[in-house]
């Protein structure tokens, strides 16, 4: 096993105090523009706008560094109506079936239903997938650590990233979601974990009328 190797930390940047306070807030004020958003245009977004949110996804940390997601970006036609096809016979179950009154009561604020056309009107698709094990570079199989918590920091990154480039985007969790995986032909050491839809707004796009929590019910400071 080779030991630790180091370099200095000359990535790293100091600003002045009030420099900080004023980097802090921007970021604080331009992430709370952001919206999930359910209506997509079918406008196209260049790749290389997608691929540069996805490499900044992929500096999140993880657990041993072992970086354990894999993204799948999807924008071929046929691909998204056999998503849009499968997720919605899922959902169909969801809502008519499976979900208990107390979900359906907490979903109901956010005016969602079994319709996904979305799946098949945004330009991109991004299938985040967690994977329990990795392939070092010299063959060997290893377990990964903190599967889930590694995949959602990354996740948060890259939805926070799409928002600063100025798209938007939809975390959709159909349940459950091993379609993604048959479709995607994707190993059985990785799960999918959510899909990302990614695009431009519909012109006429509308977001539910939801609010945040404040820092005290947030926040304890001791
Ligand atoms: N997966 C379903 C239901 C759903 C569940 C939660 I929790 C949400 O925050 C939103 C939707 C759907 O996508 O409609």
């Amino acid at each position: 096993m080779p030991g630790p190797e180091f370099t200095p930390l000359d990535s790293y940047r100091e600003y002045p105090v009030e420099e900080m306070r004023r980097r802090s807030t921007e970021f604080r004020d331009e992430l709370r523009r952001r919206r999930t958003v359910r209506q997509f245009s079918d406008r196209p977004v260049p790749r290389d706008i997608v691929e540069a949110c996805l490499l900044a996804a992929g500096t999140a940390p993880s657990g041993a560094n072992l970086q354990p997601w894999h993204f799948v970006v999807i924008s071929d036609p046929a691909t998204k109506r056999n998503i849009r096809g499968a997720a919605e016979r899922e959902e169909r179950e969801f809502y008519q079936r499976r979900a208990p009154k107390e979900w359906l009561d907490a979903l109901a604020p956010l005016g969602t239903d079994e319709s996904k056309p979305f799946l098949e009107i945004a330009p991109y698709l991004i299938a985040v997938f967690a994977a329990t094990h990795s392939l070092l570079p010299d063959g060997r199989r290893v377990k990964n650590y903190y599967v889930a918590e590694s995949v959602g920091i990354a996740t948060g990154m890259l939805v926070a990233g799409l928002h600063h480039a100025g798209l938007v985007t939809l975390t959709h969790t159909p349940s459950p979601m091993g379609f993604l995986s048959a479709i995607l032909s994707r190993p059985a050491d990785e799960r999918p974990y959510l899909l990302l839809v990614t695009g431009y707004p519909a012109d006429d796009a509308v977001v539910p009328r939801i609010g945040k929590k404040s820092l005290e019910e947030i926040v304890t400071f001791r």
